[in-house]
């Protein structure tokens, strides 16, 4: 038998876990060897690991398909205004774990297995995270999921089942390589196919007129498979769905080559059709605009709105009454959220449903559509915005390109009626400019409101992308600061800090985090200080030994985790951090015997395939790392790890651990950021700049308790006006001319002197489009402020908690509360749906 781990017994006390009563956990030994023997069909002779852990996931999901159905059945008798939540996204990761939690039943599952002598810490690791997404978008779109179903609302995820998410990273002499996630390998247990719901997406064909109609003819068809996966509520009995979409081959063959006798290359040329779901696009924050990536949207767009539209027509008010569907009641009965532009096709598409397939005429249908749809915008970034052009629309949708143009030319009559006499204002605001569709545009025409993701971004839309948008219409225009799930942000991943804060506060903050605020009550509490400090240590600990045994290196786990972990981006300044830490090298090589914090930098992210200069970033800070962790001078001081494979089950691992939270772009561009939350709430000290959500948190919990530094958006704009010249930064600073000029010069790649000669060029040569050298000189301070203040452990373990304390306004459950206020007209509940062995309602 193993040993009981430390987590099991932690948790041990922890009542929100779930005492493990006797009976449950005979129950639970019962299932497992059930499912052992007739679901994997092995026994206990030949069984592997991977065997026991599909064992425990079918244990597990037992749990969850009474309390599924029942929950489907409820929404059905209520019959209330369904939520639908469209993206192109859904990180999910790891759901074993999580659906444990949110039932409630960790503790019985934790001591059944260890009464058999299993370790469910080891199993878990044999569960593929399910990586649909890039980073923070879908990542969000996954937190939305579990708030969702926690707040009570009826509500659905609609995505794509990619055969493949995002790249396998490896790190391999320093360098990126990209590899396969071949995530459905070993199959997935927690999905269930529904091939009833299958339903035919159309593409190409012709439009005719016929008798005043619009027909589009001569598709070609493609099904869509729903794929549906459980997405239980915290605690309350609620399993909604997340439904997404495989292409499949519409079982005809191709006629003319079956005819011929062709038959086997008929039935081979089927699969080529099933390309649409094979691979997730590996960018994030940039538009690559390539037909097969328009294919998905809209294989997304017409099999979810179709499916919407039965579930609309089978509703308890038209089949209890046998009365017609009434489609000017949809708005009523569904809200559809945009996950950026991705699904902005919907508008085009809905439109399309409502006038082609229900007759309606145009003023009726759009009224329905703008009132049913609503569309979040993430980035302001101009690579990432999305524009069609409109000869890929002109072959591959015919009809929706008609729609579109119809949708403008109403549109452009209202503008022209706002400015009477101003041409301008058409140009600029036209749907279709230079022969491309801008999908911004689209989804904001298309809708009855428009958001942003963090306060400043919002205002920023409002004043820059879609300024003259927000003059024709106002009311619009809303702010949805983005948040994070505690229930997997804290609860999960970090179950020893759970636990000491519901020593003190008890347990209702985990679906209330505002509640955390009390926390400052506790901190003239030595003890309670002193316990936050021994988990952030054991926190620490852990991820030492990751290190010692995935990379070789040893950390001294008293030194700072200073932790920057996102998507490489120029944007997000990875490098300005890289180039902070040549310069804490070159102070120690200058001054060995200087008493400074050891320190141990960790980046994790990946960067796109095709993103030349964010690869070359990991590989210069690789090469720093190698430099600095071999120094002898160094002595241990300062560390360098880049992490291989950033993914959602790994942040859960780091995110516990961090001491100093990186949050560096150039104010402006980050939209919101959402690492930034997750490592607040894990008693993490932020080091950033006034952008994105940095700015409300920096509002929480105080400029004592955060390092804020460089400039902000009016000091960018105010330098780019007067005319920013980076090589006057690099002139007047010499620490930092030096550090460039090592780069340059070949400090860190001996071997090939001008390998990093491009990274100087952008900084240099092109004046450093990202800004880093403005920053610097601030940045260097910030993290001066940051090392006095970590000498002294109680007084930054203070700090710590008082961020934990303030970081309740970051909970996803605020953000889709207002989403459900605001924007949906729908109202959340904290009322528990009866458990299934309750009997029915
Ligand atoms: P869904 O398509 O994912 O929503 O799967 C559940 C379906 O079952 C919904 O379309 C419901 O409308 C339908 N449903 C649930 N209960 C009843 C019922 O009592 N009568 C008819 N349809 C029902
Ligand atoms: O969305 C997150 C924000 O917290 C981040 O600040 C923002 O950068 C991120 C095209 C995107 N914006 N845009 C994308 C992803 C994939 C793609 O193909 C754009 N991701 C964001 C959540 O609001």
């Amino acid at each position: 038998k193993p040993a009981p781990t430390a987590k099991l017994k932690a948790i041990k006390q922890i009542s929100i876990r779930g005492i493990p009563l006797l009976e449950n956990v005979q129950g639970v030994k019962k299932t497992f060897n059930r499912h052992l023997h007739f679901a994997v069909v092995k026994d206990r002779d030949v069984a592997t690991e991977r065997d026991y852990y599909q064992s425990l996931a079918y244990t597990v999901r037992d749990h969850l398909v009474g309390r599924w159905i029942r929950t489907h059945q409820h929404h059905y008798e209520t019959d209330g205004k369904r939520v639908y939540y469209l993206s192109m996204e859904f990180f999910m990761g790891r759901t074993l774990a999580n659906t444990m939690v949110n039932l409630g039943i960790e503790n019985d599952v934790d001591e059944a297995l260890y009464e058999l002598g299993l370790n469910i810490e080891e199993l878990e690791e044999f569960e593929m995270d399910a990586a649909l997404g890039n980073g923070g978008l879908g990542r969000l779109a996954a937190c939305f999921l579990d708030s969702m179903a926690t707040l009570g609302l009826a509500s659905y995820g609609y995505g794509l089942r990619y055969d493949y998410g995002i790249f396998t990273q490896k790190i391999e002499d320093g360098y990126q390589n990209e590899y396969p996630d071949d995530w459905l390998r070993y199959g997935n247990p927690w999905e269930i196919s529904r091939p009833e719901f299958l339903v035919p997406v159309q593409f190409y064909g012709k439009v005719i007129e016929e008798n005043g109609k619009m027909k589009w003819i001569e598709t070609e068809i493609i099904q869509a498979m729903p794929f549906d996966t459980p997405i239980p509520g915290y605690n309350n009995n609620v399993v909604n769905t997340l439904r997404l979409w495989s292409a499949k081959a519409p079982g005809k063959f191709n006629f003319q080559l079956f005819n011929a006798g062709d038959y086997i290359r008929a039935v081979s040329e089927q699969s080529l059709t099933e390309n649409i779901t094979r691979v997730l696009y590996p960018n994030d924050n940039f538009d690559e605009g390539k037909i097969l990536r328009l294919k998905q949207e809209y294989f997304l767009v017409s099999a979810s709105l179709q499916d919407i539209i039965r579930r609309f027509k089978i509703s308890k008010t038209y089949t209890k009454t046998g009365k017609q569907p009434d489609f000017t009641h949809f708005p009523d009965k569904a809200a559809i959220q945009l996950n950026d532009t991705h699904p902005a096709l919907s508008v085009a598409e809905l439109m399309r449903l409502l006038i082609d397939e229900e007759n309606f005429d145009w003023d009726q249908a759009f009224d329905i559509t703008k009132k049913t749809i609503a569309y979040t915008n993430h980035t302001l970034l101009p690579e990432a915005l999305e524009r069609w052009p409109i000869t890929m629309f002109e072959a591959l949708l015919p009809r929706h390109l008609q729609i579109i143009k119809e949708i403008n030319s109403r549109h452009l009559d209202l503008v022209k009626q706002k400015w009477p006499g101003d041409d301008q204002y058409c140009e600029r605001m036209s749907i279709i400019q230079d022969e491309v569709v801008n999908m911004g545009y689209l989804s904001i025409v298309g809708s009855h409101a428009v958001n942003g993701v963090a306060q400043l971004h919002s205002d920023l839309l409002k004043s820059t992308l879609f300024k003259d948008f927000y003059q024709l219409n106002p009311e619009k225009f809303q702010n949805k600061t983005n948040g994070i799930t505690p229930r997997r942000w804290i609860l999960l991943c970090n179950p020893d800090l759970s636990e000491i804060i519901a020593n003190k506060i008890g347990e209702k903050w985990i679906t209330d985090l505002s509640q955390l605020s009390q926390l400052r009550n506790f901190i003239t509490d030595e003890q309670f200080i002193r316990d936050v400090q021994r988990v952030k240590f054991e926190n620490k600990q852990r991820l030492v030994s990751m290190f010692k045994n995935d990379y070789g290196v040893d950390v001294n786990p008293n030194s700072m985790f200073d932790v920057q972990i996102k998507r490489i981006h120029e944007y997000k300044r990875q490098l300005l951090n890289c180039l902070h830490i040549i310069t804490l090298y070159n102070r120690i090589k200058d001054n060995p015997n200087t008493e400074i914090v050891p320190r141990t930098v960790i980046f994790g992210g990946k960067a796109a395939p095709g993103y030349q200069q964010a690869k070359l970033i990991i590989k210069l800070i690789c090469n720093v790392g190698r430099t600095i962790n071999n120094d002898p001078k160094i002595g241990g001081r300062l560390k360098v790890i880049f992490l291989e494979n950033y993914r959602v089950s790994l942040a859960e691992k780091i995110i516990p651990a961090v001491d100093l939270s990186e949050q560096i772009s150039l104010a402006g561009l980050e939209a919101s950021g959402t690492g930034n939350m997750k490592m607040m709430l894990n008693g993490a000290l932020t080091i950033g700049t006034l952008d994105g959500a940095n700015v409300e948190m920096d509002e929480e919990v105080g400029r004592d308790n955060i390092f804020i530094f460089g400039m902000t958006v009016e000091d960018v704009d105010a330098l780019k006006g007067k005319g920013y010249n980076s090589k006057e930064f690099y002139e007047r600073e010499p620490e930092l001319k030096r550090v460039l000029d090592q780069i340059r010069d070949g400090y860190f790649s001996p071997e090939d002197p001008n390998l990093f000669v491009d990274i100087i060029k952008s900084l240099l040569d092109y004046n450093d489009y990202y800004m880093l050298l403005a920053d610097y000189a601030e940045y260097i301070k910030a993290h001066e402020r940051a090392e006095q203040l970590f000498k002294n452990p109680i007084e930054w373990t203070k700090k710590a908690v008082l961020n934990i304390a303030a970081s309740g306004k970051f909970s996803s459950d605020r953000t889709i509360a207002q989403y459900a206020t605001e924007i949906w007209g729908v109202t959340p509940s904290d009322k528990k749906l009866p458990a299934p062995e309750e009997g029915r309602p």
